[in-house]
């Protein structure tokens, strides 16, 4: 059976339940991820040859990765071959692409530095979200934002309003706004004898770094808290309470990260709550295993959990961007695994009659909320899907595992 034939007859289940999935697909389609560069790369990016700090890590030696801007655009080229649909990619500083000899430390980075990514997304029709990066750095080998070094304190709020120029270039040559995501890995290892200065500083300097002037229709400044990092286990500067306030009276974004609450907390149960004080929110998905192990996104309960309360909350009021670094199999199918799960969950949550089962919920008959969501889990989600997959001209099924084996096997096992 094709899987136009196939489709026809999903259509028809669906239709039984209420569900337009041609008008599903019309929905899915516009719905953009923000494709993570950092995936490619193990994090390193190209401003200098550092490790990666900041209590953050990449696992595994998998050969492939990307060492050069011309590879890692190739690579992304790959993947957006294999997912359907226009979206964005997302960037960190670290990524800016220098002259030949040119040397530019963080806090001096000029929008020209990032002129070849422009030009790599317009030729593609993609928007360009952003992040400044406040790790892998010399002077971040302490704390960044909150330093108690002045001078390195001001070399980082430079580096922030750098970044939000550069965002802000983005958002002009792209005509798409773009989010800026502040993250800092700033905390302590021990209990700390203070915990207030530090917070005061990060609070201090994210004002200074906001209070530059900018267009906020094009730039949305978020900020990303974290419960812990390696090396920061006991104390994090910007914790979640710390940024939620934050965001709120600033009008920011706030940005969750679903890797970065404690294990049995959940996001998919915060998006609601957030957006009761906020128009809009940005999320990083990513999957934690036992602890913020930023393993590649997959099909699993929570990723659509996540995926209903943004179809049903709006999914224009919802910034999505990945997050997740396996440096552990091909990075290609990372990627592509990570977006097509993504896409697959929003798929799944556009394919249930929501307001169905709201209503059910209104009238407390709980027992068929319940068996309806049970029953729903094993309609034809697939053969919608495949359809979908086919409509965008990209491989259907494990159609992809060919290709990505392929580019392994012709470009990936090259690099030595
Ligand atoms: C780290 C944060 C942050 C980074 C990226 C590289 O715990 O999740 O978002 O992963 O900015
Ligand atoms: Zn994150």
């Amino acid at each position: 059976m094709s899987v136009q034939t196939r489709y026809e007859e999903a259509k028809a289940m669906y239709a039984k339940i209420g569900v337009d999935t041609d008008a599903v697909l019309g929905q899915l389609k516009n719905i953009p991820i923000s494709m993570h560069c950092w995936q490619g790369d193990d994090v390193r990016g190209f401003d200098n040859p550092g490790d990666l700090t900041g209590g953050i890590q990449t696992t595994g030696n998998y050969p492939g990765r990307a060492r050069t801007p011309e590879e890692l655009m190739a690579d992304m080229d790959k993947v957006f071959s294999m997912v359907p649909g226009k979206h964005k990619i997302n960037l960190h500083a670290s990524y800016a692409i220098f002259e030949e000899g040119e040397a530019v430390d963080r806090d001096k980075l000029e929008p020209k530095h990032f002129a070849k990514w422009v030009e790599y997304a317009k030729a593609r029709g993609l928007g360009i979200d952003f992040n400044p990066t406040c790790f892998s750095h010399p002077l971040s080998a302490d704390a960044t934002l909150s330093s108690e070094n002045e001078e390195i304190r001001q070399f980082w709020i430079r580096h922030c309003q750098a970044c939000i120029r550069i965002s802000e270039y983005f958002a002009t040559e792209l005509g798409i706004p773009c989010v800026m995501n502040i993250w800092v890995p700033d905390g302590y290892k021990d209990i700390p004898a203070d915990r207030m200065a530090p917070r005061a500083r990060l609070k201090d300097s994210l004002d200074q770094i906001i209070g530059i002037d900018y267009d906020k229709s094009k730039v949305y400044i978020a900020v990303e808290s974290k419960v812990f990092g390696i090396g920061f286990e006991s104390y994090t500067v910007g914790s979640h309470e710390f940024y939620m306030n934050y965001a709120a009276r600033n009008g920011l974004l706030c940005l969750l990260d679903n890797g970065h609450y404690h294990p049995t907390e959940v996001v998919s149960d915060k998006i609601s709550s957030m957006l009761c004080f906020y128009d809009k929110l940005a999320l990083h998905v990513t999957r934690g295993v036992r602890w913020d192990s930023d393993h590649v996104v997959r099909y699993d309960d929570e990723t659509r959990e996540i995926a209903k309360e943004i179809v049903v909350n709006g999914a224009d009021r919802v910034f999505i961007a990945l997050d997740f670094f396996d440096a552990s199999i091909n990075r290609i199918a990372a990627w592509v695994l990570g977006m097509r799960n993504m896409q697959k969950a929003l798929l799944s949550a556009l394919l249930v009659p929501n307001e169905k089962l709201a209503q059910l919920q209104q009238e407390r008959r709980l027992t068929e909320v319940f068996a309806l969501q049970e029953e729903y889990k094993l309609y034809p989600v697939g053969d919608v899907w495949n359809y979908f997959c086919e409509q965008n001209g990209v491989p259907v099924q494990e159609e992809w595992i060919d290709e990505m084996l392929k580019y392994e096997s012709e470009v990936l096992s090259k690099r030595v």
